[in-house]
Parts: structure tokens; sequence; C-alpha cells
């Protein structure tokens, strides 16, 4: 202790004296100093370039951990073109050996076949040659082409072929966004114009390889909410013009714990009208659509209801449940919520009755006389979800009688437009410099890995000389 109250006694003393506090004066003003001129120079770009190293020195340190799936692609040919291919070719090729290239690849029935050279013109100019190649792209249905989409100078875009130009399943967008140094370090999923969406020449093809189509591999990605958008009025028993009150429950179970959030009573009149929208496409408020806050009541923000949007309109209930978290998180995103069970009960009171039906706790003026369940378990290696709606069991019967034994529900976020393929999760490219500087309405891009490209050549392939 004597130590600590000489130190103490010490520490007094110097601060009594004025130079103390010039020392701290000065130590602020350098220390601030170097924080402002640090973060001075990064917000200008000056130290993008060490920023970058930094990142590459980091990025190729790493070991490359694919787990259990690593997969050695042998089943991906690429053949190029080297000096002495132009030498005896030409270049660019012409349109009827780009013809007789692509019929060879075809014939050995790849399942798909990426063209990585621009034709957006014929090749010679004078265009005798082109219905080589036009012949080879109509009868070859998994050929990919490419273009090159210029939203900063529109006319500078790259076209693919005239005879598949507006072909969505065949014209793929080729551009990388490359960073300050001109180096790539994303490849690009896809982005939009204001003529939809670009797939790129990757996802064009790992979507044939799949065997989908590309935008079945848009998903939405997992959101604040749980959308059901379509409980039709005939299978549930309803008519024009019912009254029905409306709550929801939601039970978070972990570890046996319990966790249950309660809404207000929400009414709304069951309705054949349909929705009317604005000349921009948007829904115009009525009283078919009813919003119901509800505030941050429990511990698990996924679990944590904080509206509810009822819309009847077409004959049709739709139900929009927003959380403060995730909605039904999907176990490979949230890893966090394996365990969890979250039940989301849609109590309808049909008859608008408070004495029938289900009387659920802690909700007055309610008695449920129909149930629409979704029940989201977060498992290790999947999630188990259900969506039901029934009649709950009462006076009139011992169990829940059935109504509706599966309908369509999801997690959705505001912004529906995310990717995801497997676990990745990808969010806006919001670069400032490369081809969509400025004008991009949102690209999606991912980090590339830089894989060793075996050149294949010329002479040595199915073509050879
Ligand atoms: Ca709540
Ligand atoms: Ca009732």
């Amino acid at each position: 202790m004597k130590i600590i109250q000489d130190w103490q006694a010490a520490i007094w003393k110097r601060m009594s004296k004025g130079a103390f506090w010039v020392d701290v004066l000065v130590a602020l003003v350098v220390g601030g100093g170097i924080f402002w001129a640090v973060n001075k120079l990064r917000t200008n770009g000056y130290i993008v370039t060490q920023e970058l190293q930094h990142h590459d020195f980091l990025h190729l340190r790493q070991k490359p951990d694919f787990g259990t799936k690593m997969i050695t692609h042998t089943n991906v040919v690429i053949i190029g073109a080297d000096e002495w291919d132009i030498q005896r070719f030409g270049w660019p090729l012409q349109d009827d050996t780009v013809a007789q290239i692509l019929g060879k690849i075809a014939s050995l029935k790849p399942a798909a076949i990426a063209l990585d050279l621009y034709r957006d013109m014929p090749v010679p100019k004078r265009g005798d040659l082109i219905h080589y190649l036009n012949e080879v792209l109509t009868n070859n249905a998994n050929i990919i082409t490419i273009s090159q989409i210029d939203l900063k100078e529109p006319e500078l875009t790259i076209k693919p072929p005239a005879v598949l130009q507006g072909n969505a399943l065949r014209v793929a967008e080729n551009s990388f966004a490359s960073d300050p140094d001109l180096k790539i370090r994303r490849g690009m999923l896809y982005f939009y114009s204001d003529a939809g969406i670009h797939p790129s020449l990757a996802i064009q093809m790992a979507s044939r390889y799949i065997g989908k189509n590309w935008w079945e591999l848009l998903v939405a990605a997992p959101g604040p909410i749980l959308k059901i958008p379509s409980l039709p009025f005939q299978s549930l028993g309803l008519t024009n013009g019912q009254q029905i009150a409306m709550a929801v429950v939601q039970k978070t179970t972990r570890d046996q714990a319990v966790e249950i959030d309660n809404t207000e009573v929400i009414k709304f009149v069951a309705s054949d009208n349909p929705l009317q929208y604005s000349e921009e496409g948007e829904v115009i408020p009525s009283t078919n659509i009813i919003e119901l806050l509800d505030g941050g009541d429990v511990g698990d923000s996924n679990g944590d209801i904080t509206s509810v949007t009822v819309t009847t309109a077409d004959g049709v209930l739709a139900v929009d449940t927003r959380v403060s978290g995730v909605a039904l998180p999907p176990f490979d995103w949230y890893p966090e919520a394996i365990g969890v069970e979250y039940e989301f009960s849609i109590l309808l009171d049909t008859d608008n009755d408070p004495s029938t039906g289900l009387k659920p706790d802690g909700i007055d003026g309610l008695g449920a006389d129909l149930v629409a369940r979704v029940i989201c378990k977060v498992g290790e290696t999947e999630n188990v979800e259900s969506g039901t709606v029934f009649r709950p069991a009462g006076e009139n019967s011992a169990t829940n009688e059935i109504v509706m034994p599966d309908f369509a529900f999801g997690s959705v976020r505001d912004d529906l437009s995310e990717l995801k393929i497997g676990k990745a999760l990808f969010t806006k490219f919001d670069g400032d410099r490369g081809p969509y500087s400025g004008t991009d309405a949102g690209g999606y891009t991912y980090a590339w890995i830089t894989a060793a490209r075996v050149p294949i050549n010329f002479r040595g392939s199915p073509f050879g000389p």
C-alpha cells in the first residue's frame, strides 16, 4: 500500500505543476494530429496502394481451406490461343474459323461452352462468313456469348452476337471491377442496368452446369420479414366482407427456456378487391393494408416481433411479420441460432367473437378459430420448417383439425435482390471506380481467388493442325 500511496502522491505533485499540462496538451495535439492526418490520407485514397498491398499480403498468406468440399475440376477445359496460333490463323479469328471450333467443341457435348470473345461485328467486316457463326450459335443452345455493358457511356457497350441479342439465356456480362491499382480482386455475379439484371459469364456457366436457369440461383437472402404471401380465403373458409380479428404470437424455445412475444389485436375485413398501384408500380395505401407496430420485448431478436402487416385483397390474406433480427435464421448463415425453435402463430378470430375458439394467454379480446403456424427448428445440418393452418382443439374437438396442410412462407429482406449461392452472402458492390462507378444501382461481386489458368494449347486441342 505504501508503494501505491507514494506513487499517487508523486502523480498529484506532478499534476500540480503547469509543465504536466503542457505535456498533456502536446500529447493530445500530436496524437490527434496523427489520427486526423491518417484519416484524411485514407479518405482521399492516398494510401490505398499500401492498403491493397497489405490486403494481398494477408490474403495470399491464408491457406485455402475447402474442408471436405475440395473438388478438383478436371471437367473444365480452357481453350486458348497463343502467338503461334495468331501467326497461323490471324486475329481476330474469322467467323468461319470460330464456327468450326465451336462446332467441334459442341460435338463433344459439354454442359456449356463459353465463347469468351467479343463478336459484336462480323469478321471479316464484309460479313460474308457470318452465316457460319450464326448457324452454329443457333443450333447449339449450350453456347454462351458475352457482352460488355458500359453504364457510363452506353454507346461504348460491346454487344453480343446479333443473332443472340436480347436472349437472356445465351448472353453473359463480361466485365470486371478493378481496383485503383488495376488489379482484379473481385469477380462479378451480376449487376443491374435499366434493362434489368445482367448475369455474369461465371453465373451463366455455373447455372448451366447445375442444370438450372441462372435466375433460379437468385434466391432471396434471409431477412427480418417472415412472409406468408398467400392464404386464400376460400381455403380458410372466409368470405368477402367478413370481419376478422387477428394477433400474432411468437414462441422461442432455447434449451427448454421459452420466450413469448404477443402482438395486440388487429381487425380487418376480408376483401376480394384488388390492390391499387401507382404509375411507378407501387402499392397505394388503402384499408386493404393494415400495419401494427410492436415493441421490443424479448431477448432473442430473431423472435422479437416489431411489426405485422396484413394485406387482404383479391381473395387472399397475406401476412408479413417483421422481427428485429432475422426471421427463420438458416443454420448455415446463423450458426448461433442452432438448437433454437421459432414458432410463429397467426391467430385468426374468424367469427370476430372472443368467446369462441382458442384464448391465448396475454391477449385480451381474441378467440382464435383458425391458426396459421410456421415452425422453424434450426438444426445443425438443416432447418426443419413447416407451415400449417388448423382449427385449434377446443370444445368441439380434442385435436387440432388441419385446414391447410402446407402453405408458402419464407424469410425475406426488404431488398429482395440479394444473391445466395451455397453459404455465401453477397452484398452490394459500392466501389466508386471501374466501369460501374457512380451509376451502378447495385452490382454484386465476390472475392476473386486467384486460380492458375492452365492454357491448353490451341494446336493440342481437338481441332489440331
Ligand atoms: Ca415485440
Ligand atoms: Ca372466435
